[in-house]
């Protein structure tokens, strides 16, 4: 049985599995000499071969427990027709969404404009240098995927003052997201993704009132989804407020907690396999430091099923000694 199996479904506690969200990327010299050569992301993710590659990176380097496949959560728009482009210093930019135009799409198109991420699946799950580790299959979940479609940028700065203007609109956007998200999710594990986790960066911008539209609903759908495909589900819903009532609505297998939560709260609420966590802050301290903070995770969870991982993605800063560190910390608890 794979590492992140023996957790989530057989809810060992003997052992931690370590991976880390965004494992390959930016803080990694060897990404950064792929993407140098290739400087259009979308293209890059286009490449199974090179998109397989930067997958293996991490795994060739450290002792990780998963192999997450190099994509993005914005391939979904991209598959859908709206235009995607990652900015320098900028990040994502959307072109506007069309209603009538993305309505047309059906499911072969949307497979045929990006299928090559999963030939990049198959050639990753078929690598027999992974045979005991877990392939990771991702997506974003609706709303995150709503908040880029209609804000066309990162919410980070903000949303748009009319962004629930429309409401027509968004009802009409967040059932063909889900739609596709299914289609998107079967192709990964038709193509070998043994786990899917769905990333919901931006559930911490809702209020309470709307998280049953938005978040609840649309989830709990892809969770059953995934479930009746036979393959573990984790959720991500970053900064939402009350963890345990996502949980009691939406049933993920393991639930993935961000760094503002209190581990020692959620071990009492949430019966759940956990994962995660730790701020990627603190990979940029030092040693004995790392060794304090990830030592407060292990021993909070050390009766609780648990996969060891970050609160949010790996800083870009990070230098790689201090994810070679965490691993051995993890390993040797
Ligand atoms: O070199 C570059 O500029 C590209 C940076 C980059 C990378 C390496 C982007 C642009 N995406 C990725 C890969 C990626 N994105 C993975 C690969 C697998 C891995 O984890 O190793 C994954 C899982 C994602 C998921 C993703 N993309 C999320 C959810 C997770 C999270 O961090 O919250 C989100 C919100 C995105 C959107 C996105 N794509 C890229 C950026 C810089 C962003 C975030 C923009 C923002 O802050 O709003």
């Amino acid at each position: 049985m794979k590492p992140l199996h023996k957790i989530i479904i057989n809810k060992d506690t003997s052992f931690n599995p370590i991976w880390i969200m965004r494992q390959a990327g930016r803080y990694l010299p060897e990404f950064r000499e792929i993407r140098k050569k290739n400087s259009d992301f979308i293209n890059l993710c286009l490449n199974d071969d090179l998109s397989s590659e930067i997958t293996l990176q991490p795994i060739k380097r450290f002792d990780l427990d998963a192999a997450i496949i190099f994509s993005d959560i914005l391939m979904l728009p991209y598959g859908l027709g709206q235009k995607v482009e990652f900015e320098k210093n900028f990040g994502p930019r959307l072109g506007k969404l069309n209603l009538n135009e993305i309505s047309k799409i059906d499911e072969i198109d949307f497979v045929e404009k990006i299928h090559r991420v999963y030939k990049a699946v198959k050639k990753v799950s078929t690598n027999p240098n992974l045979n005991d580790k877990n392939i990771i299959g991702f997506v974003g979940a609706p709303w995150t995927l709503l908040v880029y479609m209609i804000n066309q940028q990162s919410p980070k700065k903000n949303l748009k003052k009319d962004f629930f203007k429309d409401n027509f609109l968004i009802n009409r956007i967040l059932l063909i997201i889900e739609r596709f998200l299914k289609v998107h999710i079967k192709n990964q594990i038709d193509n070998g993704a043994n786990i899917i986790q769905i990333f919901d960066s931006w559930a911490g911008l809702l209020e309470e009132k709307d998280l049953p539209n938005y978040i609840y609903t649309p989830t709990l759908n892809l969770v059953n989804f995934v479930k009746s495909l036979n393959v573990p589900v984790i959720c991500f819903p970053r900064e939402i407020k009350n963890y345990k009532e996502f949980c009691d609505i939406v049933k993920p297998d393991a639930i993935s907690i961000d760094y503002n939560v209190d581990p020692k709260k959620i071990l009492k609420d949430i019966k759940i396999p956990i994962q995660g966590g730790l701020d990627p802050k603190i990979l940029l301290t030092d040693y004995d430091n790392l060794k304090k903070e990830a030592f407060k995770y292990l021993e909070i969870f050390k009766d609780h099923p648990y996969i060891f991982n970050l609160g949010h993605g790996i800083l870009p800063e990070t230098d790689p000694i201090m994810v070679e560190n965490i691993i051995k910390i993890v390993k040797n608890y």
